[in-house]
């Protein structure tokens, strides 16, 4: 296989952390970029450290300078930019950084690739939160989403993530760049950040668990539990990201299971699995409620399946055994 050169962003998080483990097993030689941080952030990628083909880079999405010295110096084959602010609690409390990082900074990226290596791959990371409220129904009456669905964002995120995904498009058809988004549906892992609702319930049972079960331990405090969403093992959904830069043109595409849950099944899983009750140890918090929610979420994943050959291997129980180290 020839090598390649491929610039991935985002990689102290979890998708980045994958995708660069499953691009340096493909022989690539992976520009790792994060953002200059007082304090070490790095344990996603530590076994990668001492790789000689993992070259770490320092790289601010919101700093266009960087960006384009970025792109100039190494011309890479593909560019992957996984970097995002990623919570949508948060971008309710911080609208204008999310905005910032997650549409200007993709602006950035796409300017850089057009003045100083037109050849380069883009994948950006778009969303299903870009569906916001809305969702097809089949004569069936099963609801779902796919590339043709309508976007109706709900939060400051949707909304800066929609944005990019357009200026991507613009940029494909405008300068014909081989840009394309993954419109990618939750997925989680044993490395996902622990403040999405997933992590937070299985960290809460190890941390409950390793208190020896003690009757003083804070009660798991969440908010809305009647939120489905459509789960899958990031594994999968990078392998994903990948198949996509291998095609002849760029397309975007939906990255999803077909399956949904609601999170009070989710959890209901994860402590029965246990052996534990949520009812003995859950209490909802009204401040975890968002100003606005995606209520529902269940990919159609029918044009990946066929177009790419891409498949999730993962099961939601599977993915909940995995995240509990069962
Ligand atoms: P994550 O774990 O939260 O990682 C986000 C990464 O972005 C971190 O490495 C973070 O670095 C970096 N970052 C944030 N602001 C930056 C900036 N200004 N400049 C450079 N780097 C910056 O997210 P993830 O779950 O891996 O998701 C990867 C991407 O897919 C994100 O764009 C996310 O929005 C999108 N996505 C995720 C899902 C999902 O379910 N996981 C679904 C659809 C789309 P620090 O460590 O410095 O904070
Ligand atoms: O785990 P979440 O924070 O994920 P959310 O909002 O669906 O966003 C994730 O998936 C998106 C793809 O659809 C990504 F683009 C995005 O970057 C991120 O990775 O929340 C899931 C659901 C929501 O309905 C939320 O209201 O869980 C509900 N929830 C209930 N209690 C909670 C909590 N969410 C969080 N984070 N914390 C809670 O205590």
């Amino acid at each position: 296989m020839t090598k390649k050169t491929a610039i991935v962003t985002g990689i102290t998080g979890q998708d980045g952390s994958y995708l660069s483990e499953l691009l340096l097993q493909s022989n690539y030689t992976v520009i790792a970029c994060r953002r200059r941080s007082s304090t070490n952030n790095l344990e996603r990628v530590t076994h990668l450290l001492d790789d000689p083909n993992f070259i770490l880079t320092e790289f601010d999405l919101t700093d266009p300078s960087g960006v384009y010295q970025t792109i100039q110096k190494y011309q890479p084959d593909e560019f992957y930019n996984l970097a995002a602010q990623s919570h949508v609690g948060t971008s309710f409390k911080q609208p204008s950084t999310t905005f910032e990082i997650n549409t200007v900074g993709v602006t950035n990226i796409l300017e850089g690739i057009r003045h100083y290596s037109p050849h380069t791959k883009l994948y950006q990371a778009s969303t299903s939160e870009m569906f916001g409220r809305n969702y097809s129904t089949e004569t069936d009456g099963k609801r779902y989403q796919n590339e043709k669905t309508e976007m109706l964002p709900q939060s400051p995120y949707g909304i800066a993530k929609l944005a990019a995904h357009n200026m991507v498009e613009i940029y494909r058809s405008g300068y014909n760049l081989f840009a394309c988004c993954g419109i990618l549906f939750n997925h989680e892992s044993p490395r996902r950040g622990e403040n999405f609702v997933t992590q937070k319930i299985v960290k809460w049972i190890k941390d409950y668990i390793a208190s020896g079960k003690s009757p003083d331990f804070p009660k798991l405090k969440l908010g809305n539990l009647a939120a489905h969403r459509d789960w899958g093992h990031a594994k999968d959904y990078v392998r994903a990201m990948w198949m996509m830069l291998q095609q002849e043109t760029p397309k975007d595409y939906v990255i999803a299971t077909g399956e949904t849950h609601s999170v009070q099944e989710f959890l209901d899983l994860a402590f029965k699995s246990v052996q534990l009750n949520p009812e003995d140890h859950v209490e909802i918090d009204p401040d975890l409620f968002r100003p606005a929610e995606v209520e529902y979420l269940c990919g159609d994943p029918t044009f990946a399946n066929n177009d790419l050959g891409w498949n999730p291997q993962v099961s939601f129980e599977g993915l909940i055994q995995d995240m509990l180290g069962s």
